[in-house]
């Protein structure tokens, strides 16, 4: 690398580092070889020179002295913190020497390959599963699989595609664009953008609607910044989004809200779906999700005849109880109206060029790997054999089932482990101390990270050091522009996850050897957009489409939208179906409906008079990204401690004072929390932060950096997942107490 020279790297964000779904476009400043500064692009579209917190403190996160830079292998007991520096050839021969030994005493399927959030990681860690010859690519603990996939899942069933609420994100020129209208109401629905900037939907857009006249539903238990300056909020109690979503269904097909046109030419199944809501009026549903009958009704004709509307959405859809049925139920009112793939609607999401960078669909599976492949690896796929909805979308595990064949070994026993960009133990996993006694067990782990945390000390044989993202090359295509990352600063003895994966890919894989650098395989990846990996970084590392079928708007009537070139949505009737044959063929039941979670006022009175607040856990702040950058000075500054939402008359009942430590227990677990007394909380709900553990802490097994402390995920159970396997985790809807424990060391 360069060095004494200053100079500006154009680059996208994407972990690690910034943390976050993310694909700004970021100016990195780089003097004598280090990063100095962090501006945003003005020049991208997505995020036309903004950046957040995380972004600006790239500088601390790359340059922390706590980073690991070498391979590490353990030398102690698991957890006891003990590791001796090792090289690269070292590392990788170990992980294949051991891999092979397991593949080939207990079959390629007894290793799973686990990863955290979407991040770049998605690519590399399909890569080598495959290669490797494993069925079983899974978020360690992710109760119910309850994050995006049931949601995507739901619209694949629906729509044939992904919808998002239209910002004009898929225009160059924006909201300056002539094809763009701006929404006249957007609802915003179990998600907080301004905090979170999620799935490839960043909270300005929202803003820069708002203040082109864009009104505002938000359907939130807690008084957000976008609720406070709502025309409607309904104040909800966590887990009956999908007793609202049909109270609004109710509503709009008995006073004839839809859009009969569009209904009657584009979907199927409407009578049925109007028979069905008949079960769910609006004084029925307002009582269950603690909300004014007259605000359901209003809500609902408010969306219905502002058209242009938008709904946006996030996580808590997932966690509900049934959660793909919930976002079923959502993205009927979409369709129902006529608001799919219109301007100002809910636009369809296509990756751009059709650059795949790991299969979104089964389909998009088939492409990369051939049906064959897939077909062989749903065989022993955990969970397959159980929930059809597992087998026939997107190829992950159902990572409650993985727990159960963690401790039972049935069917067949899991030996290895091989976990990337995640931290199950500190933050992603529900119930993670019985995660932490059944993944004790395993031959070998590695851990590919930038930094050591509770999963890594606990569990790691060997520790690969990741480079950080101004020190690799990698590509990204969630949604639009396709972008890549470009390298700006010596990554030193780190390697990027595609370096690492590649590397062990080539070393494990049965079949031929297809690429040898990166490069070459992201070369390859690109071909469709017909650029190289070297010209998207001269062109500033983003590249729009000015046409074809990942361009907006109704593509049904174009014939855009499915493989065989004819108009209409990409479903099995290719009709938009409000009747789901693919829920029908999966066994589940095809139309909507309302069930109360597993745990709840309603469901278990007994636990509720015990426990008498919702524990509504893991809300976004905009400063950490789930259990990270909690060792980053300016990020930490900002919310030192981990805080539990209460609203203060609830606190005075209990005799908590603002600032004060408290307990919040149940019959699963507990943690500690300070006390935030606000207004903006429900009487009867209390909200906490995930992922906190505490670097400056000690590291070694039991405390593992205070994770017991303050883990909330002590409170959340596994195995509440949805009758599909997707959806359906408790994180927002255990049930507690929370007690006044004063000093934070006291008990
Ligand atoms: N209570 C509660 N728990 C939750 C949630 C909730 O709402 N409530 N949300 C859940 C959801 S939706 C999700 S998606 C999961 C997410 O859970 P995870 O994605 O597992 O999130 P982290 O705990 O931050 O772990 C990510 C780890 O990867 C490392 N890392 C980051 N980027 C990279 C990279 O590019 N390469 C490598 N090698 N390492 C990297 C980080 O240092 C960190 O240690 O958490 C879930 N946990
Ligand atoms: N800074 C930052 N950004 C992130 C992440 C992060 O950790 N940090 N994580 C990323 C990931 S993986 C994800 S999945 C997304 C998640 O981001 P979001 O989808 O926004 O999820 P949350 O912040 O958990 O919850 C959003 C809002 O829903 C409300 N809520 C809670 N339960 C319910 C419910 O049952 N019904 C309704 N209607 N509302 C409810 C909460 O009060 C909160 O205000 O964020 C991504 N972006
Ligand atoms: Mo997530």
């Amino acid at each position: 690398m360069e060095k004494d020279k200053r100079k500006i790297v154009r680059t996208t964000a994407w972990s690690p580092g910034c943390g976050s779904h993310g694909g700004c476009g970021f100016k990195l400043e780089i003097e004598n070889g280090k990063l100095v500064k962090v501006e945003g692009d003005e020049c991208h579209p997505w995020n036309q020179g903004r950046v957040c917190a995380k972004g600006l403190a790239l500088t601390q996160y790359v340059h922390h002295p706590d980073r690991v830079r070498h391979p590490l292998k353990r030398v102690g007991a698991r957890g006891e913190n003990k590791w001796q520096q090792i090289t690269w050839e070292e590392a990788f021969d170990i992980c294949e020497k051991k891999l092979k030994e397991i593949r080939e005493k207990y079959g390629a399927e007894s290793v799973i390959f686990a990863q955290g959030t979407g991040r770049d990681i998605g690519g590399p860690i399909t890569y080598l599963c495959y290669a490797y010859g494993s069925p079983n690519w899974v978020q360690i603990g992710l109760a119910g699989h309850s994050c995006y996939t049931p949601r995507q899942g739901a619209m694949f069933v629906t729509n044939g595609n992904y919808t998002m609420a239209d910002c004009s994100q898929f225009l160059e020129k924006r909201y300056e664009d002539p094809q763009w209208v701006r929404p006249n109401v957007i609802i915003n629905w179990a998600q907080n953008p301004i905090n979170g900037c999620f799935d490839g939907f960043y909270g300005h857009w929202i803003v820069d609607c708002m203040k082109r006249g864009s009104k505002l539903i938000v359907i939130d238990p807690r008084v957000t910044w976008l609720a406070s300056r709502a025309e409607i909020h309904l104040q909800n109690r966590p887990g009956t989004d999908g007793a609202i979503a049909l109270g609004m269904l109710h509503v709009i097909i008995n006073e004839g809200l839809y859009d009969k046109e569009f209904v009657d030419k584009w979907c199927n199944g409407f009578d049925k779906l109007k028979e069905r809501v008949q079960q769910y009026p609006p004084e029925k549903m307002a009582a269950i999700a603690w909300i004014k009958t007259e605000d359901l009704i209003r809500a609902a004709r408010l969306y219905a005849q502002s058209k242009p509307s938008a709904i946006h959405w996030g996580v808590p859809i997932d966690g509900n109880p049934q959660g793909t049925v919930v976002a079923q139920a959502i993205a009927h009112l979409w369709s129902i109206t006529g608001n799919i793939d219109i301007p100002g609607g809910n636009v369809i999401a296509k990756a751009a060029f059709g650059v795949t960078t790991y299969p979104f669909t089964s389909q998009e599976m088939a492409d990369l790997y051939g049906e064959e492949m897939v077909k062989k690896l749903n065989e022993l796929r955990i969970g397959c054999d159980r929930y059809p909805m597992i087998k026939g979308f997107r190829g992950w595990v159902q990572p409650d089932v993985l727990l159960e064949q963690l401790e039972t070994g049935k069917p067949y026993k899991v030996h290895g482990a091989w976990i990337q960009t995640s931290n199950p133990i500190g933050g992603q996993a529900a119930d993670p101390k019985r995660h932490l006694a059944a993944l004790q067990d395993l031959d070998f782990i590695v851990v590919v990270d930038t930094f050591h945390n509770p999963t890594s000390v606990a569990l790691a044989d060997i520790f690969l050091p990741a480079a950080a993202l101004s020190e690799k090359e990698s590509f990204r295509n969630w949604w639009w522009p396709l972008t890549n990352m470009v390298k700006a600063v010596d990554s030193g003895d780190t390697k990027s996850d595609w370096e690492i994966n590649l590397e062990m890919a080539n070393r494990l894989t049965t079949g031929p050897i297809r690429f040898k650098t990166v490069k070459d395989l992201i070369d390859d990846r690109l071909k469709p957009a017909g650029i190289t990996y070297d010209e998207l970084a001269k062109r500033g590392s983003w590249y729009a489409p000015k046409d074809g079928s990942s361009v907006p708007y109704y593509r049904y009537e174009t014939g855009m939208l499915r493989r065989d070139g004819k108009p209409g949505f990409d479903t099995p009737s290719g009709k938009v179906e409000l009747y789901a044959t693919r829920y029908e063929e999966w066994g589940l039941d095809p139309l909507p409906y309302f069930v109360e979670a597993s745990e709840s006022p309603v469901s278990t009175p007994e636990l509720w008079a015990k426990y008498p607040l919702i524990f509504a856990s893991g809300r976004r702040v905009p400063v950490f990204f789930h259990a990270e950058h909690r060792m980053i000075p300016w990020l930490r500054e900002i919310v030192p401690d981990p805080v539990i939402e209460i609203n203060p008359q609830t606190a005075k009942d209990l005799g908590i004072e603002d600032g004060e430590w408290v307990l919040a227990e149940n019959n699963h677990g507990s943690a500690k929390f300070k006390a935030l007394l606000t207004p903006t909380a429900h009487p009867k709900i209390v909200s906490v932060g995930h992922g906190w553990w505490i670097p400056e802490a000690k590291p070694e097994t039991p405390g593992l950096f205070d994770n017991w402390e303050h883990n909330c995920n002590q409170l959340v159970p596994m195995g509440t997942q949805s009758k599909s396997g997707f959806g359906g985790g408790a994180y927002k809807t255990s049930l507690c107490r929370v007690v006044k424990i004063g000093a934070k060391d006291s008990k």
